[in-house]
């Protein structure tokens, strides 16, 4: 029998997909709210359900401008992990990493996390003395970590080259454990279905144009399916965070780049972690459908469209057969882009706006879907009680007046 024919068994015994529910609700905007979150993506949609789940705040809306997940929630390379360097983002990282494994349970939605193993590889001296100085400050947070010699790293990914003779020789590396993967759409619907039992409503195809002031707050959001008065908005709109914030009349210190990733032709099951290299600017993991997901740094330069240029794909695939001889003939099958908004020092931003009824939660970069419950569930209290929750207070906008950066370039393991 085929895969195919055996589906349709499968789904005719099921009822042929007959009488099941909505996941969420189609719903119309109200004319009132109390809450706005601008975004559907994870983060929107997480923020909106803690605040129904925690904070007892039922009248919220979620405004998506295309389909629940579509921009870099369900473009991104699915990796979770929490080693970072600064103790404000280990403890951050680390809540986000804690929620997720038991995030099936709490939204009753399988996201399919598959704590396989984040590797990290070191090309030279100096970047081994690097991983030494990362594990060690992870540790210190009580954080999984351990420094890994080129064996153990052959062990753990037969096919990866070791040879001492190779350009980038790999002289050991670090691995997180708990790191890994989930199934991004999941994570976004899981939110979604949740958000929506509790009574919040969410709306797609609903873009959100400008916004209406009067004595330094916002009254009312215009959007192309009518005018929405609140209370209070959120805006999460990775990727476009500071065309957002300059329609609602302040600046964001932000850099929006293209970063694109790309999936192999399926091979059978053979590679069972996550492996970065930094320094060959390449990471890989096996999906379940046995594509190979590959992926690698930002394209340096700011703009607008979901598509990263050739001369990136061709320099990862340079660096996968670098580590990897024997993928030299792999074929690729698909690949795709996403907007990433970065900060100075590759922190989020986490609080309240200049403006006084706008919170604002973005420049993630190219690592924010690890911290998708996380962020939520901080931000969710930083709206609700308009203090920010204390996870949450050292990535507020005020860090770069103060000069109190927190810079984790070096925790994206891929340049940008
Ligand atoms: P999004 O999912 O982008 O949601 C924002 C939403 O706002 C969008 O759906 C958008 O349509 C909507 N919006 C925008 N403007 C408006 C408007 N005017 N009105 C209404 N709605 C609007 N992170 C990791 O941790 N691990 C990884 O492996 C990883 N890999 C990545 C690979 C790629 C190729 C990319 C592009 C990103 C990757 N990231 C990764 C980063 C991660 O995807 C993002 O940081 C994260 O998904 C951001 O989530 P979000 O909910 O803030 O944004
Ligand atoms: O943050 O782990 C990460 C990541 C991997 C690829 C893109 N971002």
């Amino acid at each position: 029998m085929t895969r195919y024919s055996a589906l349709k068994l499968f789904q005719k015994a099921q009822g042929g997909h007959k009488g099941w529910s909505k996941a969420w609700q189609k719903r119309a905007p109200k004319p009132t709210y109390d809450i706005v979150i601008i975004g559907g993506g994870g983060h929107g949609l997480a923020t909106a359900y803690y605040l129904a789940k925690h904070h007892g705040i039922k009248n919220i809306a979620v405004l998506e401008k295309g389909w629940i997940g579509g921009g870099n929630t369900g473009r991104n390379t699915t990796i979770i992990r929490s080693n970072y360097l600064w103790d404000e983002s280990a403890h951050l990282y680390e809540l986000s990493l804690k929620l997720y494994e038991k995030l099936s349970q709490e939204l009753n939605f399988n996201i399919m996390l598959s704590q396989r193993g984040v590797i990290n590889l070191a090309h030279s001296q100096t970047e081994m003395h690097e991983v030494s100085r990362r594990v060690s400050a992870i540790r210190v947070n009580g954080i999984d970590s351990e420094v890994l010699t080129p064996n153990q790293i052959k062990s753990l990914v037969p096919i990866v080259n070791i040879s001492k003779k190779s350009r980038y020789p790999i002289l050991g590396g670090s691995i997180q454990r708990r790191g890994g993967v989930a199934r991004h759409d999941a994570v976004a619907w899981g939110f979604a279905r949740a958000a929506d039992k509790l009574g919040v409503d969410i709306i797609e195809n609903c873009e959100v144009l400008s916004f209406s002031m009067s004595n330094g707050s916002v009254n009312s959001i215009d959007t192309t399916r009518g005018s929405i008065n609140a209370k209070k908005f959120g805006l999460v709109v990775s990727g476009h965070a500071s065309v957002l914030a300059e329609k609602a009349g302040f600046r964001l210190p932000i850099d929006s780049q293209p970063l694109q990733a790309l999936v192999s032709e399926p091979l059978k099951p053979f590679f069972d972690v996550v492996l970065m290299s930094g320094t060959v600017h390449v990471y890989l993991s096996q999906s379940d459908r046995g594509e190979l997901v590959l992926g690698a740094g930002t394209d340096q330069y700011n703009s607008y469209s979901q598509r990263g240029s050739l001369s990136v794909i061709e320099q990862m695939m340079g660096a996968s057969v670098e580590l990897f001889p024997v993928l030299s003939r792999l074929k690729v099958m698909r690949m795709w882009g996403g907007i990433v908004d970065i900060c100075p020092d590759a922190s989020p931003i986490i609080g309240r706006s200049p403006i006084d009824n706008v919170y604002i939660n973005c420049g993630w970069g190219t690592g924010g879907f690890k911290a998708t419950p996380g962020s939520g569930y901080v931000f969710a209290h930083t709206i609700a009680s308009d203090e920010p929750h204390s996870l949450a207070a050292p990535f507020s906008i005020n860090r770069f007046s103060k000069g109190c950066l927190i810079d984790e370039h070096g925790a994206a393991a891929v340049a940008h």
